[in-house]
């Protein structure tokens, strides 16, 4: 099993960490930290020395009731950054749901447009469409995030057969773009419009989305659901987004999208040292 991105072929028979990188002053866990761009980019180095296969840049916040910025804006803030990390040997992905962005990080040379509304926007579909090789990781959402924990958006039959379902038209709505099947990965949006129980039966039932034949990329790091369980505030969830992630390997989960980039790899290592699974 593989990633097809613009400039690489990611092998996914060993599980791929994907460090985060927030361009943004808002953002739940690390709002501010990485705002300008020589922080940011320092901030990549330091996530590669600590062994990211992959940096997903971003500049919008997603968490509930965060400001939207403008195309102009979002430009303004990952640009830069998607530069310099472009240059720095392994995959860049945008973490974006504007049509704008998505086309000028992929004329800069970007290889994977990340979009927690699944290419949703008009003519996001299209710009991925027409390049001939970008990689996508389409997530599960509903709603927008100032209003996606509200009870209306929150409210499932059967969380994950409505999580599977949708991004199972997703993808079919890309393949029939023309979107290679090598090129896509699913992610069921740990935290997007869903309370804790949800999350919880999304990682124990992850293998009904395993089951669609796509790669699985799942982000449990710091959310939320982990200050639930584990009653602690979110600069003390590293032990429990490292469990989250490994839980989430376990149920076949090929891509990691973490802010704790050496801790999940240790982990990884161990597991990988044990043989416990293909990780
Ligand atoms: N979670 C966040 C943002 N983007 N993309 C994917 N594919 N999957 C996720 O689970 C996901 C995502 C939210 O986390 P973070 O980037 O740390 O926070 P914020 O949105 O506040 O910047």
């Amino acid at each position: 099993m593989h990633w097809q991105t613009t400039r690489f072929r990611i092998a996914l028979d060993r599980v791929r960490v994907m460090g985060i990188v927030n361009v943004t002053p808002d953002s739940f866990s690390d709002g501010g930290l990485h705002a300008d761009a020589a922080e940011a980019n320092a901030h990549c180095e330091r996530l590669l020395q600590a062994g990211a296969d992959i940096l997903d840049i971003g500049g919008e916040s997603t968490r509930p009731g965060a400001a939207t910025p403008s195309a102009d804006e979002e430009m303004a803030r990952v640009l830069p950054v998607l530069r310099h990390a472009c240059k720095l040997g392994v995959p860049v992905s945008v973490d974006t749901s504007q049509p704008q962005v998505m086309a000028a990080a992929l004329a800069l040379g970007v290889d994977i447009v990340n979009d927690v509304r699944a290419l949703g926007r008009p003519g996001a579909l299209q710009v991925v469409a027409q390049h001939p090789q970008a990689g996508v990781c389409l997530m599960h959402m509903r709603g927008e995030p100032g209003l996606m924990q509200s009870a209306g958006q929150t409210r499932y039959e059967d969380v994950v057969a409505e999580v599977v379902g949708f991004l199972a038209e997703r993808a079919q709505a890309l393949r029939k773009a023309g979107v290679a099947a090598e090129r896509i990965v699913l992610d069921p949006g740990i935290g997007f419009a869903k309370l804790p129980e949800h999350n919880l039966a999304l990682l124990a039932r992850q293998g009904e989305l395993v089951r669609l034949g796509y790669p699985v990329l799942a982000g449990w790091s710091r959310k939320s659901t982990l200050g639930v369980i584990t009653g602690r505030p979110v600069d003390q969830r590293v032990p429990a987004s490292v469990a989250a992630a490994l839980a989430a390997v376990m149920q076949g989960a090929r891509v990691l999208r973490v802010h704790d980039v050496a801790a999940t790899v240790d982990a990884l290592k161990v597991w990988r040292a044990a043989g416990l699974c293909a990780a």
